[in-house]
């Protein structure tokens, strides 16, 4: 039976390439994100390959993205995988300095934002006893590495919140999944340098993961049978050791 996915964050990187690589395999799609020309943009390359629906909210927004999934029509009303991956890192600071605008993006973004939209979707998963959660982690989610403060903090509380999901969902048979990426060539890095040229350096000197290397492995983890479960998947680009290793051309 083909399956419909809502990934949020579908508007760039991880999150686009998760759209196309499902588009792919023919599942049925709710692309969610801000920018709203973006989706309308994906949503017509992706129509020629499976049926689209966009919705346009900011997920730090309760109300905007309650109503939102809320007004989805009949034939995406049933969202069999949640792709939890809008998110992003804003600054690099020691914590003396840490700006706390960018703090509260962070922590609004990528763990009370993944919880509004897990608590919109959840109830018809235990409904039905089935269902299958990802959520998009990180490397910054089982280590700190300096100036890292509240973004690891941000993905840890990811980590922990997937885990404590794996546990209260175990009864109703809904698998529920953490990827956790290494350093991977998306618009992340403009975003939390906010444009600076830094931004630039990050992915100089080696070959880092790409959006479609994590597409890949979220592909694999929805397609298992259905007594199978990834739990949770740790991958960096083959030049990254950990969080502060990484191997560059000299
Ligand atoms: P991108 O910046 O390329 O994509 C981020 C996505 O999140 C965009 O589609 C953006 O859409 C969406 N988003 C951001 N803020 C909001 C918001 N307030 N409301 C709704 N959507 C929002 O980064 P990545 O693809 O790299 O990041 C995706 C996920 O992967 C994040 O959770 C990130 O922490 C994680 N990750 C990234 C790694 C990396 O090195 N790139 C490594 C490990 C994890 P829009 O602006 O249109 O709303
Ligand atoms: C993104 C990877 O190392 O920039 O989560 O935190 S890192």
């Amino acid at each position: 039976m083909t399956k419909t996915a809502l990934i949020t964050g579908a508007t760039s990187g991880i999150g686009r390439a998760t759209a196309h690589e499902f588009a792919k395999h023919g599942i049925h799609l709710i692309l969610c994100g801000r920018r709203q020309e973006r989706l309308h943009t994906i949503q017509q390359a992706l129509s020629k390959q499976t049926q689209v629906h966009t919705l346009n909210f900011d997920v730090r927004d309760k109300d905007a993205t309650f109503n939102a999934i809320t007004s989805l029509p009949d034939d995406f009303k049933t969202i069999d995988i949640l792709i939890n991956n809008a998110g992003n890192a804003h600054g690099l600071d020691p914590i003396q300095s840490g700006n706390i605008d960018d703090w509260d993006a962070m922590m609004d973004i990528n763990v009370k934002g993944l919880l509004y939209v897990s608590k919109a979707i959840i109830p018809q998963m235990t409904e039905r006893k089935s269902g299958h959660i990802i959520n998009i982690g990180s490397s910054a989610g089982k280590e700190v590495y300096p100036k890292g403060n509240v973004y690891c903090g941000s993905k840890h509380a990811v980590l922990a919140i997937t885990e404590g999901m794996r546990i209260d969902l175990n009864p109703f048979g809904i698998k529920v999944t953490a990827i956790n990426p290494g350093l991977v060539e998306t618009e992340f890095s403009q975003v939390r340098f906010k444009g600076d040229a830094i931004a630039d350096n990050v992915y100089k000197g080696y070959k880092a993961l790409q959006a479609e290397d994590i597409a890949e492995v979220i592909q694999f983890a929805i397609s298992r049978p259905a007594h199978v479960n990834i739990a949770d998947v740790l991958l960096f680009c083959t030049a990254q050791a950990n969080s502060t290793i990484v191997k560059k051309n000299s």
